[in-house]
């Protein structure tokens, strides 16, 4: 089950790849209707992005820091925080269904809040994780680490440095805590997998190279619930994933947060309505093709 993410998002990095290239090789195509980036400022001292995908203007969010967010997945305690609405494409080549989606990413100080709310039915079964939702937060771990999952489009063995995954299959039912702040990795298993409920702390550095978290320094300190606003399979609403982690957790493999600083966060969803087995690997919508969303907090 952890492979399906893996090959999904290679899956877009082909995708994106193929787009990309056929753009860039154009000589004649003209390079957008978009004003040039050149009127902005230099881009700061950090080393250079790879984000040359002709994705337009870095779509931003502020994550400022925010009193009495609870992880319960009613997301009513974010009210007063500004969201991102951003549209979830399905990858070229797979006719899945668009999704809109509202981020949401604060801070207490200590731990990063992200509140991920996708329009879509409800589809849930405890025995299947392919007939339920699935989503995936990936956050930049290296400066110059790629958007999809590490690696450039046109270059899915390439790696431009690590990126951090929150992988959630919903195992656990609505309401319920998930994630390595509850649950142990499993006999056998890397520090990063949940065995309980199945949202795993990943990393990888292309599409090819993905693990549960599994360094000297490998924990899981994730925490999620999910809910939806509809209770009987197959009626419309919206998805609610509400999660939380240390901003520090001290792993190698995670991206780390602080004040101050920003990070590069990409979404992925995935449709149990894709086929009559549920979804696929490669059938999902993600935000990665529109590039890298930029979260800076304060
Ligand atoms: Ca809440
Ligand atoms: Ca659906
Ligand atoms: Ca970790
Ligand atoms: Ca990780």
């Amino acid at each position: 089950m952890k492979r399906t993410i893996l090959v999904l998002f290679a899956v877009l990095s082909l995708v994106a790849a193929a787009c990309g290239n056929d753009t860039s090789t154009t000589a004649e195509q003209p390079d957008t209707t978009e004003a040039p980036d050149t009127t902005d400022a230099p881009d700061t001292t950090q080393a250079p992005t790879v984000d040359d995908d002709d994705d337009g203007p870095m779509r931003t969010i502020e994550a400022t820091s925010v009193d009495g967010i609870v992880i319960d997945g009613d997301a009513s305690d974010w009210d007063g925080v500004a969201g991102l609405d951003v549209t979830l494409e399905g990858i070229t080549g797979e006719s899945v269904e668009a999704h809109p989606a509202t981020l949401k990413v604060a801070h207490d100080g200590e731990n990063v809040l992200m509140l991920l709310q996708v329009e879509d039915d409800y589809d849930w079964n405890p025995d299947d994780a392919h007939l339920s939702a699935a989503n995936a937060i990936q956050w930049a771990i290296e400066p110059d680490a790629a958007e999809h999952m590490g690696a450039e489009d046109d270059d899915r063995e390439g790696s431009f440095g690590m990126v951090d995954i929150w992988h959630w299959e919903l195992d656990c039912s609505a309401g319920r805590q998930s994630g390595g702040a509850v649950s142990d990795a499993g006999e056998g298993k890397d520090l990063g997998n949940d065995a309980n409920c199945n949202f795993d702390d990943e990393w990888a550095t292309n599409p090819t190279t993905r693990e549960d978290d599994n360094g000297d320094t490998a924990e899981n300190s994730l925490l999620g619930v999910w809910t939806h606003t509809a209770s009987t399979i197959g009626e419309d609403g919206t998805w609610t994933f509400e999660m939380q982690r240390p901003m520090q957790t001290g792993d190698a493999q995670d991206a780390q947060f602080s004040v101050g600083s920003t990070a590069r966060l990409a979404v992925a969803y995935w449709d149990a309505d894709n086929g009559p087995d549920g979804w696929d690997d490669d059938e999902h919508v993600q935000s990665a093709n529109q590039g890298w969303i930029e979260v800076v907090f304060s």
